[in-house]
């Protein structure tokens, strides 16, 4: 049985927001689109002289949507160790500081999106412990997507690089991963999430470190040797609707020919 991978809505949302552009701008939004899927040395028809990003950026425009309803239903579990606060997080340009948007989960498309349109997402975050302003290691839980509680990064779809880092192009994937989630400091490790259904692929979940006073969520992944990196959650310039995290901006805007700018989760505490 053919299980797809669900990314394949992003490129659905993409057109989805082309619709909803009036005409003018969706003549820039497809040229821009355009600009994503095509900027390409090798031949549209030919693939063994792209990267893996130029790949999968193609890919990404071509695949089809396939349904949620295959989607297994499981039970989420709080998993907290102490009390929890909701949250909603704000989007920034970690160099300039202004605000690109809120982080907001498409249910309807399974994907992670920055919007300044829609309802923020409630995050859920331990809540702070006095005295101690930075927690590593945190698991963050998004009650967007019962089935898959836990907000984490892993592969884009089945079959995607794991590793990032400095000088890789590699992307991964905001998503939300079944209850379990992964131990804290750990390689990737296959769970069934958001992008990928019932599929497992690798993901990771206990990777935020939550810095109480500048109130920021930042991922530190573990590539499958056991090295920790600096993760960078990156928006593209044009469309802060395609979000990745890499280990190295410059590099993958130049393998995706799509110029990205690294943002920082900004949370504020709701009031309940
Ligand atoms: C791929 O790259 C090799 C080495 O640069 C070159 O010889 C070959 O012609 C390229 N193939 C295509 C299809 O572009
Ligand atoms: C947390 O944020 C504060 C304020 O921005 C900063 O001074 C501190 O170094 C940060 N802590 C860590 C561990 O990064
Ligand atoms: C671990 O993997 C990363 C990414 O492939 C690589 O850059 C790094 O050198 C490796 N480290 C060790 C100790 O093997
Ligand atoms: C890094 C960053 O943008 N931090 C900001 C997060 O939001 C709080 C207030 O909501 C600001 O004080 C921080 O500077």
């Amino acid at each position: 049985m053919a299980i797809l991978p669900r990314l394949p809505l992003l490129a659905i949302l993409l057109t989805t927001l082309l619709a909803c552009a009036n005409a003018e701008d969706r003549q820039s939004a497809t040229a821009t689109i355009h600009r994503f899927a095509l900027r390409s040395s090798a031949s549209v028809h030919d693939d063994s002289n792209v990267t893996d990003a130029q790949r999968y950026a193609k890919w990404l425009t071509q695949r089809k949507p396939t349904r949620r309803s295959t989607a297994m239903r499981r039970q989420a579990s709080p998993g907290f160790v102490s009390d929890p606060d909701s949250a909603m997080m704000r989007v920034a340009d970690t160099s300039s500081g202004q605000g690109v948007g809120s982080l907001v989960y498409s249910s309807s498309n399974n994907v992670w999106t920055v919007s300044e349109e829609g309802s923020p997402t409630t995050i859920t975050l331990n809540s702070e412990i006095p005295g101690i302003t930075t927690r590593a290691y945190q698991q963050l839980m998004s009650n967007a997507d019962s089935t898959y509680p836990v907000l984490g990064i892993g592969q884009c779809n089945s079959g995607a690089p794991v590793d990032i880092g400095s000088g890789s192009s590699n992307v991964l994937c905001l998503l939300n991963t079944e209850a379990v989630g992964t131990s804290p400091g750990s390689v990737p490790t296959q769970l069934s999430n958001s992008l990928s259904g019932s599929t497992a692929t690798y993901v990771e979940s206990n990777i935020w470190t939550v810095n109480y006073s500048s109130k920021t969520a930042t991922p530190t992944w573990v590539n499958p040797n056991g090295t920790s990196v600096e993760a960078h959650i990156v928006v593209a310039v044009t469309n802060s609707n395609i979000i990745f995290v890499t280990g190295d901006v410059a590099a993958t805007s130049a393998a995706y020919g799509l110029e990205f700018r690294e943002v920082t989760l900004n949370f504020s505490i709701l009031e309940s």
